[in-house]
């Protein structure tokens, strides 16, 4: 069970969610996803990403939160 956030710093988009998940004091990673905007996406970045938009989050494993009625199913097993 975990929750890693992918993004920049620099953006503002990034820090609304990580304010978010510091406020339900939810243990994440943080990993640098590079420059947004640049021409050139990271393959990586793409798959997780396909618009090559930051932030976003990857999780694994199913996990309950403590303080929310919500559940995050794993990315294999989630339907859009
Ligand atoms: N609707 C998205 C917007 C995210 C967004 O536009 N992020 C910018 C960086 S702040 C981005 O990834 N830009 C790169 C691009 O559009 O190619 C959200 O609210 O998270």
């Amino acid at each position: 069970m975990s929750i890693t956030l992918h993004g920049s710093p620099i953006s503002n988009y990034y820090n609304k969610v990580k304010l978010a998940l510091l406020e339900k004091d939810l243990p994440f990673a943080e990993v640098d996803a590079g420059v947004p905007g640049a021409s050139t996406k990271d393959q990586a970045v793409l798959a997780a990403s396909p618009l090559g938009k930051i932030p976003f989050l990857v999780t694994t494993g199913t996990w309950r939160s403590p303080r929310a009625s919500c559940m995050a199913a794993p990315s294999s097993e989630r339907r859009h």
